[in-house]
């Protein structure tokens, strides 16, 4: 069916708010034939995460998606047939205007992932606009069964894993204050170490720890470490790079889901928040994650993860969380296959607006 959508995404910081969106309209078009257009308030994360975005922006589709920067005041266009806000974000009322006045789309808001209980019960809920004849539903990415499932395209490519007798690991975090201890352990520990260092804020602390300037595409090493500074990579290699290690550090929301589809053993960062709010998702995440290991394994990534997220001692949790990668590389198969079992999100969300056209 051919199927008009509008998807709208502010970005609030960093890549994860694009990296969603990019993704969520170039799957849809690509595997749904949707007709797909992308508002977006800020494009320069999406020319970094999609080189060519920048030629294309408010022209051309690139990757069958029309990239259009969200401006204000909103240009008049003709809502489309499925309005998706991204995050909650929320859309120019110019838009929701034209939107009720017209055929009455489907109104969707996807929001952020979390493996709480809570999620199944609030999927697909309905919210009648208050003054418009409008109604919105909330649609939850999730792990468990009655979420809308977690974004996976066809032709993801995840790579294999790179040669080489060390252990291979690729890190992306936010301002890490456990970060020189994990450094410092794996330079004076016994095992050679290889660490792929995303750009950004894991370059720069980093390049701290060395006192030193650490340059995309500069190595260094430092006892039994060693260091590549890596240059922001496009997508796709982002998702080669978490495939070709051993273990993946990753963070917020869609690096921490392409890990899981890589297949890899890789320990969380959540995106920190005041008042730790985000300790129960980790909590929740950590809990069915680790329901399929044995006790040693399961302790070993739940007390690394708490250190690692701000409580414990990185040089001890390490040590333990070290000797289960085994363990963890053998569970990050059925684990696949079991948060594969809620169905693809772009698959779920073309089902549940097409029953509403
Ligand atoms: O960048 P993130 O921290 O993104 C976010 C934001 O903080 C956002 O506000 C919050 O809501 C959300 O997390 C939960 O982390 P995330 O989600 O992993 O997004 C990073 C994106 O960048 C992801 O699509 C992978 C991509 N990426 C590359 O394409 N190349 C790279 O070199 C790197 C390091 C990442």
């Amino acid at each position: 069916m051919n199927v008009s959508c509008d998807l709208f995404c502010t970005v609030v910081d960093n890549f994860g708010d694009a990296g969603v969106c990019w993704r969520l309209a170039r799957q849809l078009a690509r595997e749904q034939g949707w007709t797909m257009r992308l508002w977006i308030d800020d494009v320069a994360p999406l020319c970094g995460l999609r080189p060519g975005v920048d030629a294309a922006l408010d022209r051309q589709s690139i990757d069958g998606v029309e990239i259009r920067r969200w401006t204000s005041p909103f240009p008049a266009v003709e809502p489309a047939q499925v309005v998706i806000e991204a995050f909650a974000c929320e859309l120019p009322a110019s838009y929701v205007a034209a939107m009720a006045q017209q055929q009455q789309p489907v109104w969707i808001n996807l929001e952020y992932l979390s493996a709480e209980n809570w999620v199944a019960g609030c999927h697909r809920m309905a919210s009648p606009h208050p003054t418009l004849p409008l109604v919105k539903h909330f649609f939850f990415p999730g792990f468990a069964k009655g979420t809308g499932g977690l974004i996976r395209e066809r032709d993801a490519d995840f790579g294999e894993r790179s040669p080489g007798p060390a252990l291979a690991v690729s890190l992306f975090c936010y301002d890490n204050p456990g970060l020189p201890a994990l450094l410092e352990t794996w330079a004076t520990g016994a095992e050679p170490i290889t660490c792929r260092v995303a750009d950004g804020l894991p370059r720069r602390q980093v390049a701290a720890w060395l006192n030193e300037p650490f340059a995309p595409g500069m190595e260094a090493r430092r006892g039994a470490l060693a260091l590549t500074a890596l240059p922001f990579l496009p997508q796709p290699e982002y998702d080669r790079l978490l495939g070709g290690c051993d273990l993946d550090f990753v963070r917020g929301e869609d690096s921490f889901v392409r890990a899981q589809w890589a297949q890899r053993p890789f320990v969380w960062q959540t995106y920190p928040q005041a008042g730790n709010a985000h300790g129960g998702k980790l909590e929740a995440f950590l809990a069915l994650y680790t329901a399929g290991l044995d006790g040693k394994a399961r302790q070993a990534v739940v007390d690394f993860s708490a250190a690692w997220n701000g409580g414990g001692d990185i040089a001890v949790t390490w040590a333990a969380l070290r000797r289960a990668l085994p363990q963890l590389a053998a569970h990050a198969e059925p684990w696949a296959r079991e948060i594969a079992l809620p169905g693809n999100l772009a698959e779920n969300l073309a089902q549940f607006c097409i029953g509403r056209i």
